[in-house]
């Protein structure tokens, strides 16, 4: 199973509206365990990983034992159900980690396998297939996208410079760890003092990731990003959504909606986009993962909404000076709130994942 997990990972951020789930099939004749048929669901969310493992498998599918990460579906879609799938493959046991909490799923792909003489032992790994699914199933149960908040820090706790565009404070690995999380993640999310400050990409970088770019999100109340920055000048190649207040000037919008961008109006309080009705927006949208990279404010006001599940935080070890330094005002105390979930040095950094205690 947590080879099976582990594999899930390859096409987060890809399979909107579904969750990456993957599905090893396992044989043992005699000479130890055997993996004969692999599968991660498909980029765009179909086939399902089932399927994909069953027709590598083919006859040696039979009496055979099926990791999954996910409860194997119950519902026809554009294929017949996985668990009918299995059945009907002879696979003989099926592990699972995470039940589907999917209302056409949730329980009935087990009901299925029992029914068809499978055995089915549920909950294995559980914890771990959930944590890597976390946007399916925050999406499913809260109607928003999971939010990951990520925070590079100096070693006194800044995240940039006053006055300054970006500032390096960590080094070529925590860098690269940054543009694999954007290529698992649906979108990303800045605010627009660093859309002008940055004039940022927010692109994955990565050699052979280059085309798993997120969508890219603006919090933008009056538009004022403009039509020459590099985020509308992509817009063609890496989508950009515009979050405006729905007073916004509407020859601003008409002017961003022809350079390619698309516009998200949602009530605005006090000049600030309302994050819940966004992120519930983005939700319906079929956005289970949100990264937000930026600035100060848009970080303090996720925090101070109790809008972040995780925080990724890396450490520079420089330091950058409480006298020209930017902070998150508040950012220890809303860290209380979460616990460490992952710890790991990259390079010279230091990286910790926080989760909210829940
Ligand atoms: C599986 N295997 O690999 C995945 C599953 O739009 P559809 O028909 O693809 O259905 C989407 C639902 O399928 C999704 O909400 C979840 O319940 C399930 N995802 N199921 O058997 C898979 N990705
Ligand atoms: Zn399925």
């Amino acid at each position: 199973m947590a080879a099976a997990i582990r594999y899930s990972r390859r096409h987060l951020g890809l399979t909107a509206t579904n969750p990456s789930v993957a599905t090893l099939i396992v044989r043992d004749d005699g000479d130890g365990p055997v993996i004969v048929g692999r599968g991660v669901t498909a980029v765009g969310g179909r086939p399902h990983a089932e399927t994909q493992a069953i027709a590598e498998a083919g006859e040696k599918a039979r009496e055979a034992t099926a990791y999954v990460t996910l409860e194997p579906c119950a519902h026809h879609g554009r294929t017949p159900p996985c668990a009918n799938a299995l059945v009907a493959a002879g696979v003989t046991r099926v592990v699972a980690a995470a039940t589907d909490p999917d209302d056409r799923v949730s329980g009935k792909g087990y009901a299925i396998l029992r029914d068809g003489g499978v055995e089915v032992i549920e909950g294995v790994l559980a914890d771990k297939a959930a944590d890597i699914m976390a946007g399916y199933l925050i999406r499913s149960f809260k109607k928003r996208p999971e939010v990951t908040l990520k925070l590079a820090l100096s070693a006194d706790g800044m995240i940039g410079r006053r006055g300054e565009g970006q500032v390096t404070i960590t080094g070529p690995v925590s860098r690269a760890q940054v543009h694999l999380m954007r290529a698992e993640s649906d979108a990303i999310l800045v605010g627009i003092g660093t859309a002008l400050a940055d004039d940022p990409m927010l692109t994955c970088r990565l050699p052979g990731l280059e085309g798993r770019s997120p969508i890219r999100i603006v919090l933008d109340s009056d538009l004022r990003l403009p039509l020459s920055s590099a985020l509308v000048l992509s817009a063609s190649a890496v989508p950009v959504w515009i979050a405006c207040g729905a007073d916004a000037d509407p020859r601003k919008r008409q002017a961003m909606i022809d350079a390619g961008c698309r516009i998200l109006a949602t009530e605005s309080i006090n000049g600030r986009i309302a994050l819940p009705e966004l992120l519930e927006d983005l939700a319906a949208q079929g956005i289970a993962t949100v990264m937000v990279e930026g600035g100060a404010n848009v970080a303090e006001y996720f925090l101070s909404e109790s809008l972040v599940d995780r925080i990724a935080l890396f450490e520079g070890s420089d330091a950058i000076g409480e006298e020209q330094g930017v902070a998150v005002s508040g950012l220890r105390s809303h860290m209380a709130g979460f616990s460490p979930s992952r710890e790991a040095r990259f390079g010279a950094d230091r990286f910790t994942e926080l989760t909210r205690k829940s």
